[in-house]
């Protein structure tokens, strides 16, 4: 089983890259990488981190690979700099995945109702030529806002999540939505080949962590390419994710550093081989 994970590397803040690996390591699976851009840190919270863009470096990369015959099992795209970048992975999707291949795509654009720094509406649109080809979308409520075209809840409104997930299905078969929040539950919405709206509900610890989506994605991921369901995939890394967020939430002061989801893999691992 091989994977390609194309994500930026934040050399600090625990994101993309740098939880991809450990996790997909963990569950015994082959992540190969294709960086997208280098940061100082990732931009959730930090001023006057450094970006280098490696758009550049991708072409030769990709002549390179072609040399080798590479093909992967699983693409799955996160944090993409530029449209030219969310076009270069439908080309990656194109040239490198196998037939049988699963496309997973993480529309990472923003949280908390606001698009990150440096992205804007013709990048969404952008993004949502890249969902329709994806096999699973995992966008946070945020981007599951924007690509579906509902305006963010207001404080205190629920989200119109049966609306978003008819929205995004004329994107993507299965989208997967996190970070659902009412009351003391957060939720994860799907539409499945089953049902167009499930939901898996885990209690909210208070707090926004960067990176979190992100361990959700690979775990996710890494559930999938060890044989599991859909929905079971998404159990596994929703439980994960938690209780790598409750752990933080005792052990870390500055959220911007991230998830401590280091100490939680072994029992991840165990339920992912129950
Ligand atoms: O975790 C999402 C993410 C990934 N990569 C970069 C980011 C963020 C969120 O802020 O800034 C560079």
């Amino acid at each position: 089983m091989r994977v390609l994970a194309i994500n930026d590397i934040s050399c600090i803040g625990k994101c993309s890259l740098s939880v991809t690996l450990p996790i997909l390591s963990a569950c015994g699976i082959t992540c190969d990488v294709l960086p997208t851009a280098l940061l100082s840190t990732h931009t959730g919270g930090f001023t006057g981190y450094t970006f280098r863009d490696l758009t550049s470096d991708i072409d030769g990369i990709l002549a390179h690979w072609k040399t080798l015959g590479i093909q992967f099992d699983v693409v799955y795209s996160g944090y993409l700099g530029s449209e030219t970048q969310i076009q270069i992975v439908e080309n990656i999707k194109r040239d490198f995945l196998k037939q049988s291949g699963i496309f997973v795509v993480d529309p990472v654009m923003g949280d908390s109702g606001k698009l990150y720094d440096g992205f804007n509406e013709k990048y969404v649109e952008k993004m949502r030529e890249l969902c329709k080809q994806a096999d699973y979308i995992l966008p946070n409520l945020t981007e599951a806002c924007y690509l579906s075209n509902i305006p963010y809840p207001k404080t205190g409104e629920q989200a119109r999540v049966a609306d978003i997930l008819r929205n995004l299905q004329q994107l993507c078969k299965r989208p997967i939505v996190t970070g659902i929040l009412r009351d003391k539950e957060i939720s994860i919405c799907y539409a499945s080949e089953f049902s167009p709206l499930n939901t898996y509900v885990s209690q909210n610890v208070d707090g926004f962590f960067c990176g979190a989506g992100d361990v959700f994605a690979s775990a996710f991921v890494g559930a999938l390419c060890s044989g599991k369901s859909e929905e079971d995939a998404i159990r596994l890394s929703a439980d994960f994710t938690n209780a790598s967020i409750r752990r933080s939430a005792l052990e870390v002061n500055d959220k911007r550093y991230g998830l401590n989801f280091e100490k939680e893999i072994f029992t991840f691992l165990k339920n992912l081989n129950a």
